[in-house]
This record gives structure tokens, C-alpha cells and sequence, in this order.
């Protein structure tokens, strides 16, 4: 087969590209190595950025994000037994959409289907080859026969466990990473909202947060050893120590439901770089990833694709490549202020096992700090709505 286009993986990255190009009129063809009902069920993020939004719309895939999402103006810091609010829309004047990843999923497969795209499930075995030359091309396995795709570009949308960063020259190349001794637990959760908005919990017994998923699920998670094992938690040790995590003076308490998820996540920052090497380009978590406190990564994978179908309508439009040469730096620019956004959130919310009794009074501090100072919220929203 032949294509302009190879994509690798149909996250939100991989389908978001094959659609921006798609109304560029420039076609693609989607490798995916999972089901489309896989897909379209794994939970991951919930907080869209207003950008996100609004490429989401141009794109002409947000009808159902309008209507379906909730658009919350702002978050509340719980600590020392009280909660405070951040205000993101008077602070920044903009706001935040919850609306789940896997609707965003659901949206963009429907609408490369509906245009014919071609996305291919259950693919196995894919290989990239000849990735710095003008004639690259990827041979993989699907429904049990050896296939094979030349194209003029290869994009590597495949996620941090992928196969095309891998792929990458190794000459040349700087990896950033960081992890940190601890993980999140997330459950979800049968049951009405316990709060209008998200909570961000700092508590001695670790972190906490109040999601949610729609009107009827709720999404929660608590700071845990990454080693640790959802069969080690009962539904009743779990709300115990929610509910100790989430103890206040205000009366408010966290609404218990039927838990008919959990799991585990690792967390972790990281930035490999360069993300080009000649025709094989790098977008959202196959290239950085970031711990979840800042609510960034599907934001990020959104935002990579959007300049990279810039950098792609450019070179076909014009046969100019100056745009796909600045991707690299262009890219950059915003991963690692959502680097630093991520990294700096989950300090500031997590307990350390290492941290002294000073650092753990610093961080109470800062909190205080940050609800009592206009300034210091300020750019604490800034940087949560993605306002610069
Ligand atoms: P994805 O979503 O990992 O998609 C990669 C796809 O590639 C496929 N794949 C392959 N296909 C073919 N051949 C191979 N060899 C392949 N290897 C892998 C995979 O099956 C998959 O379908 O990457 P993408 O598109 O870059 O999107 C990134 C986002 O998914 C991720 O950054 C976010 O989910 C992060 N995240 C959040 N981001 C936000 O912006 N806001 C949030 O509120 C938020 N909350 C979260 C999060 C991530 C979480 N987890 C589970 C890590 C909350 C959590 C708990
Ligand atoms: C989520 O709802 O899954 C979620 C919300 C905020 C975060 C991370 C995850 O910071």
C-alpha cells in the first residue's frame, strides 16, 4: 500500500492527525495495535484545556464535547482540614472542559470512519525502515498476513511503550527523565458528584483528588506505592482512607458509591529529543510524558499534532519544509512548560518519604501562599488552563 501519511497508534495524537490532515486533503493511514472497543473503553485523562477545545471544534469534532462536557471555572486545594478555591475563570478568564479521553476517542474514530479513513485495528509486528531517507515505509501483520506501507512520512504516535522512539538514531539523541518513589490509585466510582469541582488534596497520609466522569461516575485517586496491588485494596480500606485523606473542618465528605474500577499508574516525567529524525517524526506521549497532577498530556498530544498537520500542509501546499524542521523546537517550547507545571504540581501536593519535617512545613507554606496570594494563583491557573 501506499500512503502520504504512516501513523502509528490511534491515540489521541494518531486519530487527531489523521484527521487535521484528512481536511487538509492529505491522506494517512492508521496502525493501531489494539481493538477498536479497547480504545474506545481505556480511561485515562478527563481535563481538556480551553486550546484543546478549540482545536477540537475547528476540527469539527466537538459537537458531542459541547454537549456532554462540563466546563468548570475553577478547582479547589484542600489542606489543613479546609478547602479553597481557585477561580481559573476570574484569575485567567478562561476555564477547563471534563469531558473523558475515551469519548475524545470515540468522537475522532467516527469521524475518520465516517470519511472512509483508513484506521487499522489489531495491526502486530510493526517495523520501521528506511526512516531517514525521502522513502520510508513500515511492514507489519494484520489479519494474519504480512503487509507493508511506503510513505513519504512516518509519525510515531504510539505512546511512551511504543515501537517508534525506539526506532530513533540513537546518535544524537538527549533523554530527560524523573520518576518519582510513588503512584497514583484510581477508582471509578457508581454515584453523583461529591463535589461541583475538581479537589486537589494535600494531606500528611498522602495525596488525594476528586474527579469526575459524568453525572453518574465519579473518578478518584489516591497517592500509593506504584508497587502496590489493586487486589490489596478492599472497596472498605480504600473509602477509609479516602476519607482520612479528605478530612476537613468545612463538613463536606466524599460521596462512597459501588467501585467498579481500579488500577494502578507509575508516575513520571520525561522528554526524549530530538523528536525528527529525517522523515520519522515524534508526537504526544512517544515522545514526553508527565505526571497526571497537571492535567497535561492529552493536552500535549493535542497541541504536537496541531503544529506537526501545520508542518505536513505546508510541505504539500507549498513543498516547503521550514515549518516540519521547527517542530523540534517549536514543540518543545510548551512540553517543558508543562514539564515544569506537572513536576512542580505534584511537589507541591505529594508526600516524599524522604522529605524532612522542614520540607514538609515549606510545602504547607507554599499552600497557604498560593490561597492567600492573588499573584501566586494567578499563575497557578495560568498555568492549569494553558493560558500562555
Ligand atoms: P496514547 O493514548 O498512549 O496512544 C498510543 C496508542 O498507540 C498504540 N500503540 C501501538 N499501535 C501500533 N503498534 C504499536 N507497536 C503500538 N504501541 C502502542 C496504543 O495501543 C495506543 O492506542 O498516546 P497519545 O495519543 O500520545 O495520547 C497521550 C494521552 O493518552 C496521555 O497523555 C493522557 O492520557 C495523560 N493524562 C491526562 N492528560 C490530560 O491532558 N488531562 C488529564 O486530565 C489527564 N489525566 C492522564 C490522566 C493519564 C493517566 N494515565 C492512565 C497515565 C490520568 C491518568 C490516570
Ligand atoms: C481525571 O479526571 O482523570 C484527572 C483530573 C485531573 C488530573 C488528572 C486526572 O490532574
Amino acid at each position: 500500500m501506499r500512503t502520504q501519511v504512516a501513523i502509528i497508534g490511534a491515540g489521541p495524537a494518531g486519530l487527531l492527525l489523521s484527521h487535521l490532515l484528512h481536511l487538509n486533503g492529505i491522506e494517512s493511514i492508521v496502525l493501531e495495535s489494539r481493538s477498536q472497543a479497547e480504545i474506545e473503553a481505556t480511561i485515562r485523562a478527563g481535563v481538556l484545556e480551553q486550546g484543546t477545545m478549540d482545536i477540537l471544534n475547528n476540527a469539527g469534532v466537538g459537537a458531542r464535547m459541547r454537549a456532554e462536557g462540563a466546563l468548570h471555572h475553577g478547582f479547589e486545594l484542600a489542606f489543613s482540614g479546609r478547602r479553597h478555591r481557585i477561580d481559573l475563570t476570574e484569575l485567567t478568564g478562561k476555564s477547563i472542559t471534563v469531558y473523558p479521553q475515551h469519548e475524545v476517542i470515540k468522537d475522532l474514530v467516527a469521524a475518520r470512519q465516517a470519511a472512509q479513513g483508513q484506521l487499522l485495528f489489531e495491526v502486530s509486528g510493526v517495523q520501521l525502515h528506511r526512516v531517514e531517507t525521502t522513502t520510508p515505509s513500515v511492514t507489519y501483520s494484520h489479519g494474519g498476513g504480512a503487509a507493508r506501507i511506503d510513505a513519504d512520512f512516518v509519525i510515531g504516535c504510539d505512546g511512551y511503550h511504543g515501537v517508534t522512539r525506539p526506532a530513533m538514531p540513537v546518535q544524537g539523541r538527549q533523554d530527560y527523565q524523573r520518576t518519582y518513589g510513588f503512584g497514583w490509585f484510581g477508582i471509578l466510582v457508581e454515584s453523583a458528584p461529591s463535589s461541583e469541582e475538581l479537589i486537589y488534596a494535600r494531606h500528611p497520609r498522602g495525596f488525594a483528588l476528586v474527579s469526575t466522569r459524568s453525572p453518574t461516575v465519579q473518578r478518584l485517586y489516591f497517592q500509593c506505592d506504584p508497587a502496590d496491588h489493586v487486589d490489596n485494596w478492599s472497596d472498605d480500606r480504600i473509602w477509609a482512607e479516602l476519607h482520612a485523606r479528605l478530612e476537613n473542618r468545612d463538613g463536606w465528605i466524599v460521596q462512597e458509591g459501588r467501585i467498579f474500577q481500579k488500577n494502578i499508574i507509575g508516575m513520571r516525567s520525561f522528554v526524549s529529543t530530538p523528536m525528527q529524525a529525517g522523515r520519522l517524526f515524534l508526537a504526544g506521549d512517544a515522545a514526553h510524558i508527565v505526571p497526571p497532577t497537571g492535567a497535561k498530556g492529552m493536552n500535549l498530544a493535542v497541541s504536537d499534532v496541531h503544529l506537526l498537520a501545520q508542518g505536513l500542509e505546508q510541505f504539500y501546499r507549498q513543498g516547503a519544509d521550514e515549518r516540519l524542521q521547527g517542530y523540534t523546537a517549536g514543540a518543545l517550547k510548551r512540553i517543558w512548560r508543562a514539564e515544569y507545571f506537572s513536576w512542580w504540581m505534584t511537589n507541591l501536593l505529594h508526600t516524599f518519604p524522604d522529605a524532612t519535617p522542614f520540607k514538609r512545613e515549606v510545602q504547607r507554606a507554599e499552600l497557604e501562599c498560593l490561597v492567600s496570594s492573588r499573584a501566586m494563583a494567578t499563575a497557578l491557573a495560568e498555568n492549569y488552563v494553558g493560558a500562555f
